[in-house]
């Protein structure tokens, strides 16, 4: 043994250290990865560092998110299709070829015929900046970006009712000391692996945990009561809680007098209803509603979060916002261990919504059609309110547009849309419509491959910036790995641009910080206020909570202690019906089934990046159907074998996978595999009224054995 030690020690020749945080979900995870030189090739191994949020774990994805940044397929050299085939360019020429086609496009069809379709994967910096490309360099009111499909109904929701939205009211530090907690369409066992502790931990301690899915999930496994619900009916079901809570009387009449507008109404409405009603809707039944809300009611502290279950339905933020009607009715916020969470989804999933990537935002979460705003940014710009657009349409609309002939260029970073949107066949056959599609990317996606030209951009390994974690705390992601190639950083790639477009004097950063130090003065005095925070400050304290106005302000760790963010300072309750106003795609006869989508641990989004790593990709090689046996046998679906599943879209094949724990009206399948496993094509085009978020979570399906 210890002779083995010795020639594996002597095998190791040097040793570097990266520090860094990881790619994927919204815990930002610091990470160190160890590169090793061994005697004919490199070893790798990565190790969790300690942090306020994530105490120094990581979980299998972030262990292993070396091996796709390793990837041989990884893209080195810019790539232009010459006569359908891609041919290595230089990035010279990359350049003059987006200024030939985006002058000619702003040319031939008009100023906003040009779209940018941007990414919460980005760091701040980089999300700040190409909002400003497309006001400033590429003046197109059309930007709008993936999170739109992520966090648009629980950021809308929020700021309706408390005025501002950071994904939680509270540090996670409280979790463990709160009474009782509802997990609302969450699966942080797979989706934040290491946050999960937070909520054992609560456990131990004695809380209560509900948990709201129509499956059973590693995470739901924890709650003392689950509630497995019809998808798509969580507006209802909050309406059953609330009902409970009003008539066992466990509000809270002060905080609702003092705090809130809004009660009445909300009462009428509520007691209204009959909970036989709610009962049939979402399929749970009174006695367990009952057992939830008095349990909720009872105890002195509680928290609820929601998470795409609830939010990826057309009426998501409605939905939402009932949960946060429970809130307020029982005060349980602006208190020690009392809070909501809006359980953030990627790595900069919360930043990148702030900072004006959004079509109807400025940066600092200004609204592009509020004068002061515009003014405001107008003027650290150093241009005329006049010259910036007004606001755009939402990312799956641009498609339409793009359909419609309005929009006929278009600048996309760091997403695959043609896997990611609803009603993806349509989707691809809009991009294909394009006079000119440039991609920014690390891989050849399914959504890269449609591109008339592809950049090749740098991972979390190599770009140095900041990212906002789901608490809503800044961190610096240190990067300084060496970019493979001719690769650049995705903020060099937009400063390259600019300046070809002949904006270079809005565009001369040679630094993340540097544009940083801008997003700061940017952001100074909206609600997202980052002004205090500073690349130093952020090295020594490790991240820092927002809002934070300035330099010797320690952030902000719990929300709305004195007073909720609208300018009368009152949180605002509202009517939330259980009839949505669009109405959702039900079930009939042809369609029998419904279908809901998500993850797995081990993929992450469209699985661009881990279907490339090795070790993860082992893990599920494929997509699957999960199904309850019941059903499958009504369909003679024998376990493990191949099902078409077809909605009034088109249709995927996918493997059976038989669970008795799902509900047996409905079916799930996992969006991280494309072409003919790609679940999106079954997904239909209605977006929420409010916050144009698609139906991801329903759909009315049929299935079939395919022989
Ligand atoms: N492993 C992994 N982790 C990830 C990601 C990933 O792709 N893979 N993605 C990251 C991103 S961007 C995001 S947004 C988050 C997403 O994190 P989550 O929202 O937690 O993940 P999902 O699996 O999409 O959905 C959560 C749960 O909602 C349930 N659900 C489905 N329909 C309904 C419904 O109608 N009502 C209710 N109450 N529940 C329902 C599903 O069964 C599922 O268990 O995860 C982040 N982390
Ligand atoms: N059916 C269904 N569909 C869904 C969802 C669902 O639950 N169900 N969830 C939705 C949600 S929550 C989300 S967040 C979206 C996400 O969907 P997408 O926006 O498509 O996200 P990714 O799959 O991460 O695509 C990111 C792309 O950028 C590349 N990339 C990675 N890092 C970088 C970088 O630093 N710079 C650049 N330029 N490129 C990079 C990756 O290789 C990949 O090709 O999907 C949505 N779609
Ligand atoms: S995927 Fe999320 S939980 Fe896992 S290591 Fe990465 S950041 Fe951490
Ligand atoms: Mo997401």
């Amino acid at each position: 043994m210890l002779k083995y030690f010795r020639t594996k020690q002597k095998e190791v020749q040097s040793e570097k250290i990266y520090d860094t945080q990881c790619p994927f979900c919204s815990m930002q995870c610091k990470l160190q990865l160890i590169e090793q030189s061994v005697v004919s090739r490199k070893q790798y191994k990565t190790v969790g560092k300690e942090n306020p949020t994530t105490q120094g774990r990581l979980c299998i994805k972030g262990m292993n998110a070396y091996q796709h940044a390793f990837n041989r397929e990884r893209l080195k050299y810019p790539l232009l299709k010459v006569n359908g085939e891609f041919v290595r360019i230089t990035w010279d020429q990359a350049l003059e070829q987006i200024k030939a086609h985006f002058t000619r496009i702003q040319e031939e069809d008009g100023q906003n015929a040009l779209a940018v379709y941007g990414s919460a994967s980005i760091t701040n910096e980089e999300a700040y900046l190409l909002g400003k490309f497309a006001r400033v360099a590429l003046q197109t009111k059309y930007i709008d970006y993936n999170g739109r499909l992520c966090m648009s109904a629980a950021a809308s929701a929020a700021s309706q009712t408390f005025g501002m939205d950071r994904g939680f009211t509270n540090s996670l530090s409280e979790v463990p000391l709160t009474r009782c907690i509802i997990l609302a369409g969450t699966n942080i066992a797979e989706c934040q692996p290491t946050m999960m502790p937070y909520f054992e931990k609560a456990k131990e301690n004695g809380a209560f945990i509900i948990a709201i899915d129509p499956r059973e999930t590693a995470t739901t496994k924890l709650a003392d009561l689950h509630l497995k619900l019809k998808p798509g009916t969580d507006a209802a079901l909050a309406n059953g809680l609330l009902k409970v809570i009003m008539e066992e009387n466990y509000l809270d009449e002060a905080f609702i007098q003092d705090r809130a507008h809004g009660f009445n109404e909300v009462k009428d409405y509520v007691l209204s209803l009959k909970l036989e009603d709610i009962e049939k809707i979402t399929g749970v039944s009174m006695d367990q509603i009952r057992k939830a809300a008095i349990i909720f009611g009872k105890e002195a502290t509680g928290m609820i979060f929601t998470a795409r279950g609830v939010e990826q339905q057309t009426d998501g933020s409605a939905a939402v916002r009932n949960f946060l009607n429970i809130l307020i009715a029982t005060g349980k916020l602006g208190k020690p261990n009392c809070g909501y969470g809006a359980v953030t989804g990627q790595g900069n999933g919360q930043g990148a919504r702030e900072h004006g990537q959004k079509a109807d935002q400025l940066p600092g979460y200004r609204s592009i059609e509020n004068e002061e705003h515009r003014a405001y940014v107008a003027n650290v710009w150093g241009i005329d309110p006049d010259e910036l657009p007004r606001k755009g349409v939402s990312a799956y609309e641009i498609f339409e547009k793009i359909n419609e002939g309005d929009i006929t260029g278009m600048f996309l970073m760091c997403s695959n849309p043609v896997v990611s949107n609803p009603n993806a066949a349509f989707v691809k056959k809009a991009l294909q419509k394009l006079k000119f599609l440039v991609a920014v990317d690390l891989f050849m996606s399914e959504t890269a491959k449609l591109a008339d030209l592809i950049l090749p951009t740098s991972s979390y390994l190599e770009d140095e910036g900041t990212m906002t974690n789901v608490e809503g705390r800044v961190t610096l992601r240190e990067a300084s790995y060496p970019c493979p190639g001719e690769v650049k950083h995705d903020w060099q790639i937009i400063v390259d641009i600019a300046r070809v477009l002949g904006k270079e004097k809005y565009f001369s950063f040679s630094s993340a910080e540097e544009i940083f130090n801008e997003l700061r003065v940017a952001s100074r005095g909206g609600i997202a206020d980052y002004y205090g925070i500073t690349y130093e400050r952020l090295r020594k304290e490790g991240g820092i909570l927002w809002p934070c106005p300035d330099t010797e302000h320690k952030g902000t760790v719990r929300l709305f202690e004195k007073s909720f963010a609208h300018h009368d300072g009152k949180a605002k309750m509202v009517v939330v019906t259980n009839k949505p106003v669009v109405p959702k795609e039900d079930v009939c006869k042809e369609f029998p089934l419904h279908l809901t989508t998500g993850r797995v641990m081990s993929h992450y989004l469209t699985g661009v990046q881990t279907r490339r790593s090795p070790a993860l990709a082992a893990r599920n090689f494929e997509s699957y159907l999960e199904i309850h046996p019941t059903t499958a046998v009504n369909y003679l679906i024998p376990d493990e074998s191949l099902v078409k599943v077809e909605s009034r879209r088109g249709s995927i094949i996918v493997r059976s996978k038989y669970s008795e724990t799902i509900r047996p009206d409905t079916v799930f399948v996992p969006f991280h595999w494309a072409d003919s496993q790609n679940v999106n094509i079954l997904v239909g085009a209605d977006l929420d009224p409010v916050c144009r978020m698609p139906g991801f979570k329903l759909s009315a399906v049929k299935i079939s054995p395919l022989n």
